[in-house]
């Protein structure tokens, strides 16, 4: 890849992580550009103009100057990167098979363990609003349904799809490795753990900072 390539980034978040790890896996340097969050550094005019219009890291920016594209989501994001690898499955099926993966850790587990994780991490529980502290109970539900089904998966399967890494496992591990900080006890997912060990000893491996 000839393009200059640049994360826009918090380092604490599991979403900059699996663009640092696809690029990692694949050997590719990336230049990051870091922003504070929880000072509302995404959501400054210039930000909004200029990075993501949707005031929220990572962003993926491809070249430089003038010419420089940018690709907010990070599970868009590691296709860019991963396009033409074998972290992508090159048959129909298990191309469809990871995006099913990658879809299901934007909609049944991001939105629960790692939001449990920001709130009682980052935030702190004194400090949420009654809204949020009201949601603590679903979102610790549906995490654990999620981790459920993963650990289900791979009591059978080395990884989500295929017989090697592929993105999927790379969307769903960075939440999942650090579940515990959001509340949610790794002990009763044995093949989660497995997994996490397997991601964790594979050749390029980078760990969360
Ligand atoms: N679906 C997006 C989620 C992005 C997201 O929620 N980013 C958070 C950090 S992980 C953020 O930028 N929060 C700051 C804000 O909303 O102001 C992705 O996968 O990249």
């Amino acid at each position: 890849m000839a393009e200059a390539l640049t994360l826009h980034e918090d380092p604490r978040s599991g979403n900059c992580f699996k663009i640092k790890l696809t690029a990692a896996l694949l050997g590719l340097p990336l230049a990051t550009r870091a922003y504070d969050i929880m000072r509302g550094e995404t959501r400054t005019p210039e930000f909004l103009a200029t990075v993501n219009a949707n005031g929220r890291i990572p962003v993926l920016q491809i070249g430089e100057g003038a010419g420089a594209r940018f690709l907010p989501e990070s599970n868009a994001a590691c296709w860019y990167l991963a396009h033409g690898s074998a972290l992508i499955p090159a048959d129909r099926f298990g191309e469809a098979d990871c995006l099913r993966w990658m879809f299901f850790e934007q909609y049944n587990h991001e939105p629960n363990v790692a939001t449990l994780r920001f709130w009682l991490r980052f935030v702190g529980e004194a400090n949420l609003s009654e809204q949020q502290r009201a949601q603590i109970g679903a979102k610790r539900m549906a995490g654990c349904a999620a981790l459920e089904l993963m650990d289900k998966h791979l009591a059978d399967n080395a990884f989500f799809c295929g017989d090697g890494v592929t993105l999927a496992d790379i969307a769903l591990f960075p939440y999942t490795h650090v579940a515990e900080e959001g509340g949610f006890g790794l002990g009763d997912y044995p093949h989660i753990q497995a997994w996490i060990a397997r991601i964790a000893a594979l050749p390029g491996f980078v760990p969360m900072d």
